[in-house]
This record gives structure tokens, C-alpha cells and sequence, in this order.
């Protein structure tokens, strides 16, 4: 048997840890920090879509494609899949043995946004943050209701690799935020100052939040995100870092779209920033594919229920080849069978000329809602 390790707030075992513990301080009390999304990884989360009343024709295509994100990440590191218990059966017949299947309960599959941040430190341990879910928006304005599944997603995740967590009490997806890894960290204010999310904080109380949850210094307010991104705004559909002091974002020329007044205006306050390194921050462009719509044989397809937001056909969708997975050595990136995906795979592959850049039809995600960087979760590693 191997001995014991008395740590401040848990036991470890010497070699490999026990179990998952919940901690009772701040990933900043305890030196650890969000890496970038470019630092290496050990693995990416995932969860397999399901209801009928999001998924056109009882999720059929969108799990194809998410079977497709899954293996073109498993190129570049180790993909987990959560399943719900009576979907393992088919995600076992969709997906290659590669992909682990974990079972995992979820009201739908976004891992990004329901499943834990990880924060390390220097000794690349790894912990994972939890924090509240509201199914973006709550009864005022949410996708759906209940998400009393998601809520314990984090945890699962958490409880499965036997990684310690952090219970941070504020309501945040994690496509809401972007770090760089060196204390910069990107938002929206149409996204965390929406009172849909955490009426009861100030501005300034969701900035201490960030800071102490994700080690950051310096946060970097943009207005809103994607027209008609009905996450209000998320900020991985709209600009995320390449590196250090440096950031791809979502743009249109088209003066006449209302996209453009949004992109200008994030375009000027990141021009106007610095990071928390004291950086001027270099901002890459990347023209919107589209605008695309929801085609009313795309509508049809998708169960109408109570208590779920409708998805009608004619509704603008908030298609952004900024919603991207950074692996290791790799980029997935979502493509539309638009005239820009030409020049938007270009400009990745140019902005990380050190990996692969790997596209995938991905209307299917959009339909749903999101697209391949809201459908998974990276584990940091060494
Ligand atoms: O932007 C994301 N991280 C997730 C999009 C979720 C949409 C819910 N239907």
C-alpha cells in the first residue's frame, strides 16, 4: 500500500491520487492558473448529443459530425466521450475504439460551457473549476428548462479523472470566457452582465470572481458577441487568443449587417487595451461565413417542445469559424460549404503554422446552436 500524503485540504496517495475532493479555497490562493488553449493538452472532454428537441431528426447527424470532431481531435491527443446511460450502445457503434466512453448524464452536450475549467500550477498538477449553470439565461431568457443533469456535469468529469475541484458560486459558461494563460482573460459584458446570469454581482465583484477562479489579472471587456448568438454573446464564437498577445477575431466588411457595428466596437476596445503583460494586442480578422439561415426542412426536422427554446426556420444562425478546438499540433475547425471557408482555413493555418489544420462540415453543430469549441473541453497536461 502506498503512503499517505497529508495535503491542507485533502489526502493523496503517494503516485496516484484517491479521489476527487472538493477544496475550499481559490484556485489563486493555491498558485494555480487557466492555461491557454495553445499549452499542451492530456485530453479533450466531449458529450454526445441526444435530444430530439435541439438535434434534428433525434440527433442522428449532428452525433455523425460530433463522431467526426471527436476522431479528427484523437489525431492529435486522447478524446473521453460522456454518454448517457441509454445512448452507450449507439456511441459505441458510432465512434472508433480511440474515443473513450464515459457515462455521464447531461441535459445536452456542451461541454464547453457545463464542463469543469481547468486551472494547473507550476508543478502541473491539475484541478478543475465548477461553476453554476443556468442553461444560459435561466426562466429570463434560457435554451432550456430543466438542467438540473448539467449542473452535475463538472463534477463527473472531475470524479472521473480523480481531479481535485474548485465550487466557484457564479453563474458561468465557459464559452465565456478566453484566457491567454499569462493573466488576460476576454469577455463580453452581453454575456456576464446580462442580469439573466448573476443580477446580484457588480461588474466589479464578476471581475474578483474571474481573478480568483482563474488567476488572471487583467479582463478585457468587449460589448456584445455574435449577432444573434442566443448564448448572449459568448465570446469563443466571436474572438479568441492564438497566442499570447495576439487574437483572431470575427468580422464582416459588410457595413450593412448589423455584425459589423459589433465587430468594430470590439475591435476598437481591443485596440485600446493592453494585456497584463503590458502588451499591445495584435488583432487578426476573420471574414464571417454567410449570413446563413435555418431552412424550414432544418426546422421541421427538430422536435417543438414546452420549456425549450424554438428554433425556426428563417432564424439567422451564428455561424463563426473563430469557434475552433486549439489540440495539440492540431486545429479543428468548423466549415460551412461557404464561399469564405477557403480563405478562413488560410488564415488559421497561417495565424499556426506548427499545426494541422483540420476542417469539418459542422452546419450540423450550428444548428444547434454552437459549434466545435462549445462542444468540447480541454484537460491541460504536460
Ligand atoms: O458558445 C458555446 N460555448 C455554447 C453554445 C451553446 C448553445 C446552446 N444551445
Amino acid at each position: 500500500m502506498a503512503a499517505k500524503m497529508y495535503c491542507r485540504h485533502h489526502v493523496i496517495f503517494e503516485g496516484k491520487k484517491s479521489m476527487s475532493r472538493i477544496l475550499g479555497t481559490t484556485p489563486r490562493q493555491d498558485g494555480f492558473r487557466m492555461p491557454g488553449e495553445f499549452e499542451p493538452h492530456e485530453k479533450c472532454w466531449m458529450l454526445w448529443p441526444e435530444r430530439p428537441d435541439n438535434w434534428r431528426l433525434n440527433a442522428v447527424p449532428a452525433q455523425n459530425v460530433f463522431s467526426l470532431v471527436a476522431q479528427a481531435i484523437s489525431r492529435f491527443e486522447p478524446v473521453a466521450m460522456g454518454v448517457s446511460k441509454h445512448q452507450i450502445e449507439t456511441a459505441q457503434n458510432s465512434l472508433p475504439s480511440e474515443i473513450e466512453i464515459v457515462h455521464i448524464e447531461s441535459d445536452d452536450s456542451w461541454m464547453r460551457d457545463t464542463g469543469p475549467t481547468f486551472v494547473k500550477n507550476d508543478s502541473n498538477e491539475v484541478r478543475g473549476v465548477d461553476w453554476d449553470f443556468n442553461a444560459w439565461g435561466g426562466l429570463n431568457g434560457g435554451i432550456y428548462f430543466p438542467w438540473d443533469k448539467d449542473i452535475c456535469v463538472a463534477k463527473e468529469v472531475l470524479k472521473h479523472g480523480k481531479i481535485d475541484r474548485y465550487k466557484a458560486c457564479i453563474i458561468l459558461e465557459g464559452g465565456a470566457i478566453h484566457t491567454d494563460g499569462e493573466g488576460t482573460l476576454i469577455t463580453t459584458e452581453e454575456c456576464l452582465l446580462n442580469p439573466n446570469r448573476n443580477p446580484d454581482l457588480s461588474k466589479t465583484q464578476i471581475e474578483n470572481h474571474l481573478k480568483e477562479y482563474l488567476n488572471v489579472e487583467k479582463i478585457i471587456w468587449l460589448g456584445k458577441g455574435v449577432f444573434m448568438d442566443e448564448t448572449d454573446g459568448h465570446v469563443d464564437n466571436l474572438c479568441c487568443f492564438t497566442r499570447p498577445g495576439e487574437v483572431l477575431l470575427h468580422w464582416t466588411d459588410d457595413k450593412t449587417d448589423p455584425q459589423y457595428e459589433i465587430s468594430c466596437d470590439a475591435f476598437d476596445r481591443l485596440s485600446g487595451s493592453v494585456d497584463a503583460k503590458g502588451r499591445k494586442i495584435k488583432i487578426h480578422k476573420i471574414h464571417q461565413p454567410g449570413p446563413l439561415y435555418m431552412t424550414e426542412a432544418e426546422s421541421l426536422g427538430i422536435e417543438k417542445k414546452p420549456n425549450v427554446a424554438p428554433r425556426n426556420d428563417g432564424n439567422r444562425l451564428a455561424a463563426s469559424y473563430v469557434n475552433f478546438y486549439i489540440a495539440n499540433n492540431g486545429i479543428v475547425m468548423p466549415l460551412f460549404d461557404d464561399p469564405h471557408d477557403k480563405a478562413a482555413m488560410e488564415k488559421i493555418k497561417s495565424l499556426f503554422p506548427e499545426r494541422i489544420v483540420v476542417g469539418i462540415y459542422a452546419r450540423e453543430i450550428l444548428l444547434g446552436g454552437g459549434n466545435i469549441h462549445c462542444i468540447t473541453q480541454q484537460q491541460p497536461g504536460v
